[in-house]
């Protein structure tokens, strides 16, 4: 190409995009205008013209869904035993979870809340889980990087048969990393229409304790998720990478900041941080006021663990990280700015507050 041809390519190619971006602006604005915000479940069957992709992308039913009766996700489960066997009980269901003051979204859940309850078990546990499914779909549970027989890995027709409606799978397996390992982060859920019902809320933290710990002044597992939610008729959407099904809200723990929890320990206090990338998209992690050491990954123990500000947290993948901070309040927050708005609104979302001994907000600078 000569100089002049390419020259002339060139301007051809700026008056194209002259035209092309106030297009595409208008488009957006249409989309915004419409009065469901986000696409409904018409349009969408009408966009793909397959009844089963409208299945796929529509609401969860809310209709006679409950209010979750609790606030706070990821609780320690209690478990019973039965001679060496430690027993969990889970019951998969729908709840209106509140992620925000002012915002429901219908969740799809363990025992009723988002996250699901932690299970917590030293290395080597004889574990069983009675899994009861009380959703409108069936459903399976993975337990996501543990060893388990084949059989209870949880794959639908792959593995078992999916646990139908109203009907209960029993789990059971020892607490091992698969591939090696003596503990560190885990999580289960849903392997059943994973689009959807993972979604929907449905996973949860599973620790694995090794025989010899270190202990933390702090050990708090993040789990890092998404939600599309029509803020007018408060239906949800599992959030999805593609148009119309993008997420509007991100949650910690089932929490949108300012609803998200703090963490408050002394200045120079050990701090870990379990993240896991529970949802559909990636989350670039970042911490003020000081660097962190990632010291695990997916369970994992690093034998080299080095020191960052910001992790990358995708989908399945957790990362342990340590940290002291100094005195102030700090923040944990993902460097995806439309990941912090809350339906667009600044400060939102995947931000929580680590606050290292002090209270108040600094009204000037005065080193
Ligand atoms: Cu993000």
């Amino acid at each position: 190409m000569t100089n002049r041809t390419s020259a002339v390519a060139g301007v051809a190619a700026l008056l194209v995009a002259a035209v092309a971006l106030p297009l595409a602006l208008v488009a957006l604005i249409r989309v915004g205008d419409s009065p469901s915000n986000t696409a409904s479940a018409s349009g969408m069957s009408g966009m793909s013209g397959s009844s089963s992709m409208s299945d796929h992308m529509a609401a969860a039913p809310s209709a006679g869904v409950p209010d979750a009766a609790a606030n706070r996700g990821g609780q320690l489960l209690r478990h019973t035993t039965d001679g060496d066997t430690w027993v969990f009980h889970l019951t998969a269901k729908p709840v209106k979870w509140q992620i925000l003051s002012g915002i429901r979204v219908t969740a799809w859940t363990y025992n009723g809340t988002v996250p699901g309850p932690e299970i917590r078990v030293p290395y080597g546990q004889k574990v069983r889980v009675v899994v009861k499914n009380e959703l409108p779909e069936p459903t399976t549970v993975h337990w996501h990087g543990i060893q388990v027989p084949n059989a209870m890995d949880g794959v639908p027709g792959v593995t078992q048969q999916p646990i139908g409606v109203g009907k209960t799978f029993t789990y059971a397996f020892r607490a091992i990393p698969a591939g090696g390992g003596q503990g560190g982060t885990f999580m289960y859920h849903s392997h059943f229409d994973e689009d959807r019902q993972g979604g929907l809320g449905l996973s949860a933290p599973l620790i694995i304790d090794p025989p010899t710990r270190t202990s933390y002044a702090v050990d708090k597992t993040l789990m890092l998720a998404e939600w599309n939610v029509n803020t007018q008729s408060g239906d949800t959407r599992p959030p999805m990478d593609m148009e119309g099904m993008l997420p509007n809200y991100f949650t910690i723990n089932g929490k949108s900041y300012p609803a998200t929890d703090s963490i408050n320990v002394k200045a120079g206090e050990r701090v870990l941080v379990r993240l896991v990338g529970a949802g559909q998209f990636t989350h670039p992690m970042h911490l003020h006021g000081t660097a962190f050491t990632v010291i695990a990954k997916d369970g994992h123990p690093l034998a080299s663990p080095y020191k960052a500000d910001v992790v990358n947290v995708a989908p399945g993948e957790r990362y342990d990280i340590v940290f002291t901070e100094p005195r102030g309040k700090w923040i944990l927050h993902c460097h995806i700015g439309h990941h912090l708005t809350n339906d667009g609104e600044s400060p939102g979302g995947l931000l929580m507050v680590v606050n290292a001994g002090v209270g108040g907000i600094a009204s000037s600078g005065t080193p």
